[in-house]
């Protein structure tokens, strides 16, 4: 690889660290399948996370689709444009009609204060996302959701290890989803978990990424297999040690970009939300272009110039992607078209060398006219 300097790197522990918790699998020859790298990931996360029930599969995709498909769901969920491809797809791969709300111009979440207008008697649950692991307005979309009777479950992709008001991220609605991936602040290499209060809907999630077995003779859901391995897990368990570790480095690298670029004007940071203990997972900075007088796309390949991959998370919004043909209109979420259209989420990860981000900082303010 060249001194490229791209969004994110996984973060890993030594590989020293890594053998020695795989070791076992060659005595045991216990590859996947919940064996016991699985089930003691899953016992450490509880606790980690400070759940009462973790289920774990194969990534965060997953997790959201079957969470939807436990949840035995008809009609139409609300949800927001400016994410992931994934959130869009699990909702729609499960016959799921999706409808769009608009985001929030400071927290790029679910803008609550638009969302009872689209609830509907054919609404059957809201999927809010934490984009960049900001917290959703959690008590306004519980109220509604309670008033209305519709399921909650969160996109909690970008939200590991953070808490709100003192809990764990996980308790909230009746189910959160998180992603693994190789590029989050906690990763199994790929790898995903719903936390869910429902025992009920917790064993439908175990027979759903295992085929929808039942028993040994009984098959009663068209499940999938979203099964997380040994090895995945086993990373995880190294991963968890050094956890509180790389979110501190990340929380050193944000303060660096918060010196350079707070206050500059036409640049809109992340808020720091007074009541969420943060994982710093991205960084965004929203341009103004009339204000900064470079837009998104010029700072953007300034840096690409410069060797530093920014990216543009998340644009283009899911309700623009030419899978869905036109089907919606992305007019109704004039707030997520604007900030897509400004977004850049600048490199992020633990060892990012502070003298590295003061020269993406340079370069970022030397497109300021
Ligand atoms: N919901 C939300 C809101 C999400 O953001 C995501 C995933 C999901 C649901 C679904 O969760 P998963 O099913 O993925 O667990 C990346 C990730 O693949 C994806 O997990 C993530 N969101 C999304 C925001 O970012 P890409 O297409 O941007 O990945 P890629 O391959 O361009 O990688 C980005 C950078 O990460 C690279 O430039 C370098 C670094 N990297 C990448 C890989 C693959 C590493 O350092 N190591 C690696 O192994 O989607």
């Amino acid at each position: 690889m060249d001194n490229k300097i791209l969004v994110t790197r996984s973060s890993m522990p030594s590989v020293d660290e890594y053998i020695e918790e795989i070791r076992p699998i060659w005595d045991s020859h216990w590859l996947t399948n919940m064996g016991p790298e699985h089930k003691n990931l899953q016992a450490e996360l509880q606790q980690y996370m400070g759940v009462e029930n973790v289920e774990l599969l194969t990534n965060g995709h997953m997790a959201l689709e079957l969470s939807l498909q436990a949840m035995n769901l008809q009609g139409e969920v609300i949800t927001t444009p400016f994410t992931f491809a994934s959130t869009t797809h699990a909702i729609v791969r499960n016959g799921l009609e999706p409808v769009f709300c608009d985001i929030d111009p400071v927290t790029y979440t679910m803008d609550v204060t638009k969302l009872e207008r689209l609830i509907t008697d054919r609404t059957c649950a809201i999927v809010p996302v934490h984009v960049y692991g900001n917290v959703c307005n959690i008590e306004e979309i519980e109220r509604l959701a309670h008033k209305y009777e519709l399921k909650v479950l969160y996109d909690a992709a970008h939200t590991f290890g953070e808490t709100y008001k003192g809990q764990g991220i996980g308790n909230f609605g009746d189910a959160s989803c998180f992603s693994f991936h190789a590029t989050k602040v906690f990763n199994t290499i790929e790898g995903g978990a719903v936390c869910y209060k429902d025992p009920e809907l917790g064993r439908k999630l175990y027979e759903l990424k295992n085929f929808g077995i039942h028993g040994p003779e009984e098959v009663d859901a068209v499940g999938a297999n979203a099964k997380m391995n040994e090895f995945c897990a086993a990373m995880g368990l190294c991963n968890l040690r050094h956890v509180d570790e790389e979110i501190a480095k990340r929380k050193a690298v944000v303060e660096r970009y918060r010196e350079h670029l707070s206050g500059v004007d036409g640049l809109q940071l992340n808020v720091e939300q007074p009541e969420v203990k943060s994982n710093y997972a991205y960084f965004p900075v929203v341009f103004d272009e009339k204000l900064f007088g470079s837009s998104r796309n010029e700072v953007f390949d300034a840096l690409a110039k410069n060797g530093i991959g920014a990216r543009k998370y998340f644009y283009p919004l899911t309700n623009t992607f030419a899978c869905f043909h036109k089907k919606y209109d992305v007019d109704e979420t004039p707030v997520a078209r604007r900030i897509a259209k400004r977004v850049l989420t600048l490199p992020l990860y633990a060892d990012l060398p502070l003298e590295e981000v003061d020269r993406i900082c340079k370069i970022v303010l030397e497109q300021k006219l």
